[in-house]
């Protein structure tokens, strides 16, 4: 069992702050995120919560997130209440503090927060099967539909210009031209790369403006280990890290996922030969995930689901290179190289999917039947 570095005076005080039986907890490191610190709560007796110190760097107005996850978790929970399922099981539940509050700052100002932890289910890194991505992207799906009627604009942004990706290009630039390690050196493929793509960049972003792409609610995160499958049934059955659900496009939700789950190799691979767009995974969560929306595309989203799965891909590349040129300051990372290697991947994905476009978009129209 992996140890948390947290003091006991610490622990005690933030598990004596949440509204949860008493008892005596142990809380360990928990999950293979890469932006919280995330620990697992028991006392033995069968209660369990996930304790989870809110990266206050990244995400700098916690209340407002706090505020957005509240309001989306208690709309689910009426929505699946209302569709027969079980609200604290299809999804997160806050649990309170003392005060009342849904979050607690420490004496060190760490903000915590404290969820449920749903019993009896399996969260994966990669999927084992191709219908566990497709779960996962039922799942997503779902997410979009129970959301639907979500005023998205209502939502505050948690990271402004999250998935601008026309922003992380000039964000790019600015690294590249400040080199503070003198790491550029390094990567010249890469950074060529990613300037030949530029155009590809906004396209995603002008088709919002130009109203051609509506703003939905989405999640901005749709990793496959973001969702909770069932043990038994493998289903997929809870949506969770809802740090970044904020208005968006769905077309993204759905890009992200391809990028993380459809790749045949870890997103920190260092043999490339490996990763590749799996185009059965792609088809898979392609199915899946149309299943959940069950009907609430666009003609426009439809079509641009591919595009959405590059221009993912471009960015989180191009994101992982920016981290890795100003030192590795935002991604959590194990080892040196670590970025670098999870850019690579992402450029070996991006033009393994440019080589299968049409393929990717003969799926998309099959799949819609
Ligand atoms: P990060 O933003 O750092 O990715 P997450 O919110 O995704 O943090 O949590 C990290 C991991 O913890 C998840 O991948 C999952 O394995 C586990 N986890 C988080 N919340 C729950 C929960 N309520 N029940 C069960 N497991 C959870
Ligand atoms: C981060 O929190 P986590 O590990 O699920 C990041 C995503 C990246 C992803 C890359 C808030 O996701 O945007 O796509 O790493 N989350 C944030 O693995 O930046
Ligand atoms: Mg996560």
């Amino acid at each position: 069992m992996r140890k948390n570095h947290l003091s006991p005076e610490l622990e005690g005080e933030i598990l004596s702050n949440f509204r949860i039986p008493s008892g005596e907890y142990t809380l360990v490191p928990y999950g293979s995120g890469h932006i919280n610190d995330t620990l697992l709560a028991g006392n033995g007796k069968g209660d369990r919560y996930i304790f989870q110190r809110i990266n206050n760097n990244i995400f700098q107005d916690v209340p407002a997130l706090m505020g957005n996850i509240l309001r989306v978790t208690e709309f689910l929970q009426d929505s699946v209440r209302k569709n027969g399922g079980d609200p604290r099981r299809e999804s997160l539940t806050v649990i309170r503090t003392v005060d009342n509050a849904p979050y607690y700052q420490d004496r060190e100002g760490g903000y915590w927060r404290a969820y449920l932890f749903v019993e009896d289910t399996v969260c994966r890194d990669r999927a084992e099967t191709a219908e566990e991505f497709a779960q996962s992207g039922e799942a997503f799906g779902r997410f979009q539909k129970l959301l639907a009627d979500f005023p998205a604009d209502s939502l505050a942004e948690t990271i402004p210009d999250f998935h601008n990706t026309p922003k992380r290009f000039e964000a790019f630039l600015d690294a590249i031209q400040k080199d503070p390690l003198g790491r550029k050196k390094e990567v010249e493929r890469e950074i060529e790369f990613l300037l030949a793509r530029r155009e590809d960049m906004s396209r995603l972003t002008e088709a919002l403006r130009k109203g051609e792409l509506p703003l939905r609610v989405t999640h901005n995160d749709t990793k496959l280990n973001n969702v909770l499958l069932d043990r038994e049934t493998l289903r997929g059955i809870c949506v969770i890290d809802l740090d970044t659900v904020m208005p968006g496009l769905s077309v993204n939700d759905f890009g992200d996922s391809i990028r993380f789950g459809a790749s045949t190799a870890p997103e920190d691979e260092q043999d490339l030969s490996k990763v590749e767009m799996s185009l059965s995974l792609f088809r898979a969560y392609a199915e899946g995930f149309l299943r959940g929306c069950d009907g609430r595309l666009t003609e426009n989203e439809y079509a641009c689901l591919p595009l959405g799965a590059k221009t993912m891909t471009m960015e989180c590349g191009m994101r992982f290179l920016t981290d890795y040129l100003l030192g590795d300051t935002y991604f959590k990372t194990h080892r040196p190289g670590q970025n670098l290697d999870r850019c690579r991947t992402q450029l070996k994905l991006v033009a393994d999917m440019e080589g299968k476009w049409a393929e990717m978009e003969r799926i998309i129209s099959e799949c819609r039947g």
